[in-house]
């Protein structure tokens, strides 16, 4: 029916601000969004394939086994939001379910989300879309002009919302309510907490995909930092720290170096780490809370194989 693209302006020195920033904090640390240029969104497909890493296939499979159920919770809607939509694969399923008359796709990467957005419309030809290049941590509130009235859902898979610290997921699920409005819905997915040498694994899977990952946001400083970063020098160690309810991500120095970014030296002593990434994992109970402190009220919920989807209103 109608596509529209508008790619909002990125900041673009966030990166070299941030990881300066990150470089220079106790523990040295970088924001996990960062993991995600060209290479870093292959490396992150090619984790959801890995046998170890369930995820994303439990969370596919229980919203195909499920979708009548939760399209019939969910009710009439007139628009779907996604952020940090990326291939536009996720929605389809929605909305099949679904038939909204709009959907807003909104991802950092612009370019790449356009062209997956703009074949939709030809499998849904009655289907106005809107694809939205931002960073939705930034500029979310940027979207509202785009979006018709009526009854929105925000629909945000994938257990993305674990990549926050309680604090940020709950500011974010609050600007999430903002939104979508007092009618508007939340299809949220989450991965549960589980056996710990389930998660281990899933995080330090055998084909060394997940370390490649983890290395590769290095290599990226090094290509768009300028920076000068010994891959063979540090080493991806991730685990499940059941006191916090996450698995930790880090990349650990094997030696004590000096490494440059950006024309800035930088110290690591012998077994120094630097944070890449919390992923927390939650009970439904323990995230149903973190939802009501944000505005939100619990409609129903569905589990699977250690992954929930919650709904709510
Ligand atoms: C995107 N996010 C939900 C993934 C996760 O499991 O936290 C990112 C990831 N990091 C390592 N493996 C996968």
């Amino acid at each position: 029916m109608s596509f529209l693209f508008k790619d909002f302006p990125v900041d673009r020195d966030g990166l070299r601000v941030d990881v300066l920033a990150g470089l220079a904090a106790r523990p040295k640390s970088i924001p996990p969004k960062y993991f995600y240029d060209e290479p870093g969104c292959r490396l992150f497909e090619s984790i959801c394939a890995q046998p170890e890493y369930t995820l994303t296939r439990t969370e596919q499979a229980l919203m195909r086994a499920q979708r009548r159920d939760i399209a019939a919770a969910i009710g009439p809607v007139d628009c779907i939001v996604e952020p940090g939509a990326g291939d536009c694969a996720k929605v389809r399923l929605l909305l099949d379910a679904l038939r909204p008359s709009h959907l807003a796709v909104l991802d950092i990467a612009g370019a790449p989300l356009a062209t997956a957005a703009e074949p939709l419309s030809r499998d849904y030809p009655d289907l106005a879309i809107t694809a939205l290049g931002m960073d939705f941590l930034h500029d979310l509130e940027a979207a509202a002009p785009y979006l018709p009235a009526g009854r929105r859902l925000i629909y945000y898979p994938g257990s993305s919302i674990g990549n926050f610290p309680p604090d940020a997921a709950t500011a974010l699920l609050a600007r999430f309510r903002q939104l979508a409005g007092t009618e508007g819905r939340l299809l949220i997915g989450f991965d549960l907490k589980k056996d710990p040498l389930q998660l281990h694994r899933a995080y330090n899977d055998a084909a060394g995909i997940t370390a490649a990952f983890n290395l590769n946001l290095l290599e990226r400083l090094n290509r768009e930092l300028g920076a000068n970063f010994d891959t063979s020098r540090f080493r991806h160690y991730a685990f499940y720290n059941p006191v916090a309810g996450r698995i930790e991500m880090h990349l650990v120095s094997l030696v004590e170096q000096d490494v440059s970014v950006s024309g800035q030296r930088f110290h690591f002593a012998l077994g120094e780490t630097l944070h890449t990434e919390h992923s927390y994992k939650f009970r439904r109970d323990e995230f149903s809370a973190i939802a009501k402190s944000a505005g939100w009220q619990l409609a129903d919920e569905w589990e699977q194989d250690g992954f929930a989807v919650q709904l709510y209103g």
